[in-house]
């Protein structure tokens, strides 16, 4: 491949991607070559909200002079074009969180018998955290409360979402003070669409201003609360080991691959596939087993909580079913590419859709009902095993597979800094503040396309940790450092620089901490806020040495993230080019003016050499503002012990109060 354009940075996907090509095949990579994006609409310049229009916004000082019809500049329109991502991205994470809501509504009134409340601790710290008394009380009657409470949280018109009381109070203090308190998730979604049609809100800080709005209704609601509830019904993440790599799939197995992002039904069928009369039919039809896998954010949900291999990121769907293993595709929702249903066609795997609001021309709807999970589930599976016999011999197949460990919980993470007693996230400020650990880098979001996919997410997550930065990655940012082998615990001794590999060794932890799903990027904020509680770094979110990275962005979904974190006091960098990047004046506004108010940001910077360089400038400002020792590798600062392992099992003979094993040594590193 070296005198080709490299289109995926995996090896395993690009051996794949080679193949289909040699034979014809169309994927996302060829199609991304062929269309190019229009550069007008690209930029944010192009305005469709009225039928005047579309307006085009350019020419040399379209900034000052260019008007659409009805008169709306440049900043205006870019401005709306970035909140109706956000209300997009919201929504999306919104309806996710409110089906787990009903999830456990239905669990609590009995009426979804395939599943049960699993951690019951967390549903008390969430029951704590919403004033609702649980003690003495059957689990079932505090989780319906606990789900009827949360329900508010979507329908509220006036007030505060439940969470915004997580986050620290100065940090609420500063919403407070700009206007942006989310009252309800769906109320803050509706105003986005409305203040952004035509003859509506005209002034870009305004309608940005809202957007943060929308933004922190997902961040401090949809996205939290899903985070929550699935915790609580399927079990808080502890360490696991797995697998990442397009080579998950078995030539002698049923493969089923789970794809999407809810994991309600992946949770029935990881049940159901080892029942054994389950695997009795699978050998009924020739296979030695099932082998279950996982795809884009189903699979970093299934993987946190049961060790369930994950065969990549959104850009390797389409390479998953070249792989010709693949008996079917079950996807629930978001990220599915509809060109699924026509590649299948070249090979024997059926598409199945399961979800009223994912219905795709050429799958096969066998729809989700949680009040008969399991026997759907079934169903699901016995559709793929009566498959198996139609493989063809036409396919690419690879075979190296790397391991990882994931499942680190915000639990868990305290859990490991301290032991069941003592958890604290006191040594890790700790490390941070004398310098052994230099900040904390969110690395997340999509893998794209129109870059070497996955790419960028490799070469930063190396450099950061060189650099002796904590990385802690969410969604497809997870699967494109799993499948280059990164997230083990060995990378800390072969990559990190040694402040970091010191700390990583003392606690047992790999230098790039999976925290599960995009849903799960909540997870940073919710440690964000214990940090802060914990003292000696910023006593607010915003000011500490940390920044999201999203190098590789795609979805709606990624703009909210990227401005709820904005908002709550997080410098973000994405990668691309900016999607508003025609206006200066926006820019300005996400750059510079929010920073003052929130000391967070939202910056577009395609260069990957960039976006490591302003991380790091972010990151050594903010040592510097809080007055903490300038960071120099190899030098560090006087600390606290940090307690190992070995001290660890003295102080505590009891098991790890969370899910998966109790901790990264006995996991295998
Ligand atoms: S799946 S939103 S491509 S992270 Fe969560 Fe990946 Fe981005 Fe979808």
């Amino acid at each position: 491949m070296d005198d080709k354009v490299i289109k995926t940075a995996n090896k395993e996907a690009a051996q794949v991607l080679e193949w289909g090509e040699s034979r014809g095949i169309e994927t996302c990579f060829s199609r991304a070559e062929k269309l190019k994006s229009c550069p007008i609409g690209e930029s944010g310049a192009c305005c469709k909200v009225c039928h005047m229009g579309p307006c085009r916004l350019v020419g040399k000082n379209a900034e000052e002079e260019a008007h659409g019809i009805c008169g709306a500049s440049l900043p205006v329109v870019a401005a709306r074009n970035l909140a109706r991502m956000v209300a997009a991205g919201t929504a999306c994470h919104g309806d996710h969180g409110r089906d787990m809501v009903f999830t456990l509504l239905a669990v609590a009134e009995g009426e979804a018998k395939d599943f049960q409340v699993k951690d019951v601790k967390k549903l008390y710290k969430v029951a704590g955290i919403l004033g609702i008394e649980f003690e003495g009380r059957p689990v079932n009657d505090v989780a319906k409360d606990v789900a009827s409470r949360l329900l508010e949280d979507f329908g509220r018109q006036r007030g505060e979402v439940n969470y915004v009381k997580r986050a620290p109070k100065k940090t609420q203090e500063r919403w407070k003070k700009f206007g942006i308190v989310p009252r309800g998730i769906d109320r803050e979604v509706a105003e986005v669409l409305d203040r952004t049609t035509m003859g509506m809100d005209a002034d870009a800080d305004s309608i940005l201003t809202h957007a943060l709005r929308a933004a922190l209704a997902n961040g401090w609601g949809g996205s939290m609360i899903s985070t929550d509830l699935t915790d609580i019904l399927f079990g808080t993440p502890g360490p696991v080991k797995a697998e990442a790599s397009l080579g998950i799939f078995k030539d002698d197995e049923v493969n089923i691959v789970i794809h999407g992002h809810e994991p309600t039904l992946a949770e029935m069928i990881v049940d159901v596939v080892y029942e054994p009369e389950m695997i009795a039919y699978a050998k009924s039809k020739g296979a030695k087993g099932i082998n279950l896998g996982g795809m884009c954010c189903t699979a970093n949900e299934v993987m946190m909580r049961h060790g369930i291999p994950t065969a990549g990121g959104f850009t390797n769907q389409e390479l998953g079913l070249m792989t010709g293993l693949i008996e079917a595709m079950v996807v629930d929702v978001q990220c599915i590419m509809p060109a699924l249903t026509q590649l299948a066609k070249k090979f024997h795997t059926k598409i199945i859709t399961t979800s009223e609001k994912v219905k795709m021309p050429g799958a096969t709807h066998m729809q989700f009902d949680e009040h008969r999970a399991k026997e759907i589930a079934r169903e699901i599976v016995r559709t793929a095993i009566d498959n198996f016999p139609n493989r063809i011999t036409q396919r690419s197949h690879v075979a190296e597979k790397f391991p990882v460990i994931a499942g680190f919980s915000q639990e868990y993470i305290e859990y490991m800094q301290g032991g069941r007693w003592r958890a604290s996230f006191r040594p890790l400020n700790d490390a941070i503040m004398a310098g052994r650990i230099r900040g904390v880098v969110g690395l997340a979001g999509c893998d794209n396309p129109r870059v070497p996919a996955t790419g960028i997410h490799k070469f930063l997550a190396t450099e950061l940790i060189k650099n002796d930065v904590l990385v802690v990655s969410t969604g497809c940012s997870s699967a494109s450092c799993g499948t280059a082998g990164f997230l083990t615990p060995e990378m800390a001794l072969e990559h990190a620089g040694p402040g970091l590999r010191e700390v990583c060794v003392a606690i047992g932890i790999p230098p790039i901490l999976h925290l599960g799903a995009c849903v799960d990027n909540t997870r940073i904020l919710t440690i964000a806020s214990a940090m802060a509680d914990e003292g000696g770094l910023s006593d607010e979110i915003g000011g500490m040495p940390a920044v999201g990275i999203a190098p590789e962005f795609i979805t709606e979904k990624a703009i909210s993230i990227g401005c709820y974190f904005a908002a709550s006091g997080v410098p973000v960098i994405f990668g691309g080019e900016s999607p508003v990047g025609a206006s200066k004046e926006v820019t300005k506004i996400m750059t510079e003016v929010w920073f003052e108010r929130f000391m967070g940001a939202l910056h577009f910077e395609p260069d990957p050499e960039k976006i490591l360089a302003m991380a790091l400038n972010y990151i050594d400002k903010a040592r510097e503002a809080l007055k903490l020792r300038k960071y120099e590798p190899g030098k560090f600062g006087a600390e606290r012990v940090l307690m190992d392992m070995a001290a660890r099992r003295i102080l505590e003979k009891s098991a790890a109060p969370h899910a998966g094993v109790g901790g990264i040594n006995e996991a295998g590193s």
